[in-house]
């Protein structure tokens, strides 16, 4: 997160850390992507594992941590049972298309992750908001002054910006489709960045933090003209739900 601060303990209780490492070593786990609670077995992310062979990697969730280095007493880790890939996922050389994946995580009785003070499911958002509307960007990616990322959570605020805005010419052009949409600001400095891919973009709506956007792309991070660019959930509500059965915030 670029122009971020350390996040509050408690106040992304929904983001998640993807974490990786050789299958069956004993290597530590490394962050790679964000990723974001929505059921109590289901994690929303981003297409980041799509080309990456399961059979030669363990992969874990951690939740309720905010840093990286040190292990929390409220963090959980789970294992990933499943990894759910959208069938129209594509990547050119200027976007990411229908950038969304769900992992179904490891539990018993249809309970994985518990909630807590720090682990929460974010809600599903019922209609689209206004350009303009100011909403959340959290994670452990890239820094202005730091392209490793950064050790604690951080956090910021953006706005969403409109379609028709972010197409044009000096911005992302023609590229843009309805799966995503474009947050930030035009005169740069508070954006998303790499290792906050997967992440959640929340907003308020009816007085419920909902899960809007998920860090996908953009030209770099915090330039001018550049904002970043999110994965429009909206547009998959209808695909979440059939591969989760249902649409709901309760854990
Ligand atoms: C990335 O490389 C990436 N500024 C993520 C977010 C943004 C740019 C790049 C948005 O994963």
């Amino acid at each position: 997160i670029y122009g971020g601060l350390k996040a509050i303990p408690g106040a992304q209780p929904w983001q998640v850390s993807l974490q990786v490492r050789p299958k069956g070593s004993n290597q530590l786990y490394r962050h790679i992507c964000g990723g974001v609670l929505i059921k109590s077995c289901w994690v929303l992310t981003i297409h980041i594992l799509y080309n990456t062979k399961h059979e030669f990697i363990d992969m874990q969730v951690v939740l309720g941590g905010l840093t990286l280095n040190s292990e929390e007493p409220t963090e959980q880790t789970l294992q990933v049972e499943e990894a759910i890939k959208h069938e129209d996922y594509r990547e050119t050389p200027s976007a990411v298309y229908n950038d969304i994946a769900l992992l179904r995580l490891k539990g018993s009785n249809g309970v994985c992750a518990h909630e807590t003070q720090f682990v929460k499911t974010a809600c599903l958002p019922d209609a689209p908001l206004n350009d303009g509307t100011e909403c959340t960007i959290s994670g452990w990616g890239a820094t202005e002054n730091s392209s490793y990322g950064s050790n604690h959570l951080l956090d910021a605020k953006v706005m969403l910006i409109s379609q028709e805005k972010c197409s044009e010419a000096k911005i992302y052009g023609s590229v843009l489709d309805d799966t995503m949409f474009c947050a930030g600001y035009l005169q740069g400095g508070v954006d998303s960045c790499q290792g906050d891919s997967g992440g959640p973009l929340t907003c308020d709506q009816n007085s419920t933090h909902v899960i809007y956007g998920l860090v996908s792309w953009g030209d770099q991070c915090g330039r001018k003209n550049k904002p970043g660019v999110y994965t429009r959930v909206t547009h998959f509500l209808d695909w979440i739900k059939s591969k989760t059965e249902t649409n709901g915030c309760v854990i």
